[in-house]
């Protein structure tokens, strides 16, 4: 267990620890504050990438509602948002501070080795959730859990592959437009390879652009928008997260067209958060491909296995659905993010 202490000054530099509002221990600005680490518990950091989206807060609860000292953890949590200058900030204070894991996702892929390098030498495991990284060394880190989105992207190049078909449309010309998340994020990486792999066995195809949205509503409708005024006609919209959808149908409707199975442009979206599926219940929406934020519970039960010394698997897939008009219903009101 950590001896030290959490974000103590001196241990993190220059002062004051770049804590979020979310965090469990607050440092706030100008004061002295130094919060002791229980060790009696074991003691997890968590570097998460920020709070982007509605996916992010609900993985950043279901984290903070794993943690906690009633199930035996001491959790200190860094938001570093959307920088990777302050993963690697953190990532280092949780070495000083000697914590048991080290628990991140990284914003992007690369630019890993030295940080990851110095958390081995000091002989602290590292789980990695939601996103990946490239490491020579690949022993630079003990597993990962999260999401195929290779296969996110797949389903959602084949359920419009199907629904074409379905509408009688498969053999029209189909112009496409692809609003992304943050360049660089496995996510990202994922979704769009998954979705051209469907798209190259459809020569009607034709995707125009790929957009950076980063993950944003705002982001995503000022792209959206430029979109709109730059092709003349697009059919399908593809929206690599929920909260740049939101933004993408904003603009499309501020420009006079309509969405889902009965508008004038078809929108899939990523993520599936309850007001998404509410808005394919109302048929603005045509189909969101879900993305499971809960992972507390299975970094958990990973952190288990490495107590009791058991071996664990290297990486963790969670199992996603994808829902449209056909199975949304039942699905609306269990959802609680
Ligand atoms: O889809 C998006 C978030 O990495 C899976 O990041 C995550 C993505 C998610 O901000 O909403």
């Amino acid at each position: 267990m950590a001896g030290l202490l959490a974000g103590a000054m001196g241990l993190w530099g220059c002062g004051i620890t770049d804590v979020t509002q979310d965090s469990e221990i607050v440092h706030p600005a100008g004061e002295d504050t130094i919060t002791p680490i229980d060790d009696s518990l074991i003691v997890v950091g968590v570097s998460q990438v920020g709070s982007e989206s509605v996916w992010r807060t609900a993985n950043t609860n279901s984290i903070q509602e794993t943690f906690t000292t009633e199930s035996g953890y001491f959790l200190i949590f860094e938001n570093a948002r959307q920088k990777q200058e302050n993963q690697i900030k953190a990532i280092r204070g949780f070495i000083s501070q000697q914590v048991d894991y080290i628990v991140f996702s990284p914003i992007t892929e690369d630019g890993w080795d030295t940080v990851l390098q110095e958390a081995k030498d000091a002989g602290i495991p590292v789980i990695l959730f939601d996103r990946k990284l490239n490491v020579e060394d690949e022993s630079l880190y003990t597993t990962w859990v999260g999401s195929d989105f290779h296969e996110e992207g797949e389903k959602a190049g084949k359920w419009l592959q199907d629904y074409l078909k379905k509408v009688g449309r498969e053999e029209e010309e189909i112009n496409i437009v692809e609003l992304q998340g943050t360049a660089g994020a496995t996510a990202v990486i994922g979704r769009t390879a998954g979705f051209e792999d469907v798209a190259e066995h459809n020569e009607n195809w034709h995707i125009l652009d790929r957009v950076d949205g980063e993950y944003t509503t705002t982001k995503g409708k000022e792209v959206m928008r430029q979109m709109l005024a730059e092709y003349p006609e697009i059919h399908v919209v593809v929206a690599q997260n929920d909260d740049m959808m939101f933004g993408a149908i904003d603009a499309i409707e501020e420009a006079g067209y309509t969405t889902g199975p009965e508008g004038d442009i078809i929108v899939i979206s990523f993520d599936a958060c309850k007001n998404a599926l509410q808005m394919i219940a109302d048929k603005q929406l045509n189909v969101d491909v879900e993305c499971n934020p809960l992972q507390g519970p299975y970094i958990e039960g990973i952190i288990e296995q490495l107590e009791k010394g058991e071996k664990v698997e290297r990486e963790t897939y969670i199992k996603e659905q994808v829902f449209d008009i056909s199975n949304v219903e039942e699905s609306i009101e269990e959802r609680t993010y």
